[in-house]
């Protein structure tokens, strides 16, 4: 592919942004924080988004630039967002490749420790593509960065390949509902039961439950009903850009 030769040096030149979609409880009406989206600003074809190069580069070796310049991104904002805003959280998401790395722990600690940011502000939202090759290895790599306080979430829980397994396995603080469950969920009972089980199995097992995909205030309501307590869709916030980010925060208030 073409534009996969050209990522290094977008990387390189800062052509590759992360904007920010805001994370927020529910049931407080107050954010949490926000996951970090890709986005590539091309010189000659403009914006280009991610999923049009994110499986690309899943499938290569820039995975590990890529996913390094993600860490690097979050951590700047994060810096952004300290002053005023302490509490807030930073979700990036991992493929499953980048956990065969080696030195991928030790990075994300030595990263954290330059630039003085507490682990418990990151996230790693653990995508589907994180089809998970050799389980063993993964969790031993999980179970590292858990212990160092950096939260694992399972992103687009319930599409694809996802599984119960994972959240026995893993030291996961937070799940992610696939979006397919929400965009829908005031007509359709099966996403509703579904929703329940899972406000459930949080409350039990003591994780954060996040409905991703909340387009309107109706479902916004029904989760709160459910007792889903996080939500992030473009009903309550669009990918923004960090300024952007700084003076929504400062609107919620
Ligand atoms: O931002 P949406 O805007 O279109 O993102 C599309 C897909 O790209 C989502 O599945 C999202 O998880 C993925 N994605 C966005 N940014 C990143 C990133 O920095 N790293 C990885 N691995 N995936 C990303
Ligand atoms: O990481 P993940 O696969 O969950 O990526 C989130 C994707 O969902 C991004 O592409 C983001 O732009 C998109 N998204 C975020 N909020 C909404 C929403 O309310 N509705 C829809 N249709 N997509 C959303
Ligand atoms: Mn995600
Ligand atoms: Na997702």
């Amino acid at each position: 592919m073409v534009l996969m030769g050209e990522m290094e040096l977008a990387l390189e030149r800062g052509d590759i942004q992360w904007h920010l979609q805001p994370k927020v409880d529910l049931a407080a009406s107050r954010p949490t924080g926000f996951e970090a989206l890709a986005r590539w600003r091309h010189s000659r074809f403009g914006p280009i988004a991610p999923d049009a190069f994110i499986t690309a580069i899943e499938g290569s070796k820039l995975i590990w630039p890529f996913t390094l310049a993600t860490i690097d991104a979050a951590l700047g904002h994060l810096q952004r967002l300290g002053p005023t805003h302490p509490h807030l959280s930073i979700s990036v998401n991992v493929s499953a490749r980048v956990l065969q790395q080696p030195g991928l722990v030790e990075h994300v600690i030595q990263k954290l420790d330059s630039a003085g940011i507490d682990p418990r502000r990151l996230v790693l939202e653990l995508t589907e593509t994180a089809l998970i090759s050799n389980p063993s290895q993964a969790r031993k790599v999980l179970d590292e960065l858990a212990t160092r306080g950096i939260d694992l979430s399972i992103d687009d829980f319930g599409a694809g390949f996802t599984s119960f397994g994972y959240l026995r396995d893993f030291m996961v603080r937070e799940i992610k509902i696939d979006k397919s469950y929400i965009l829908n969920l005031t007509e359709r009972s099966f996403d509703q039961s579904l929703v329940t089980c899972l406000a459930v199995f949080c409350e039990a097992r003591g994780l954060r439950l996040v409905a991703e995909g909340v387009e309107t205030p109706e479902c916004l309501a029904r989760l709160l009903e459910l007792g889903c307590r996080y939500g992030q869709g473009y009903g309550i916030g669009r990918p923004m850009t960090i300024d952007a980010a700084l003076t929504w925060i400062v609107e919620q208030e």
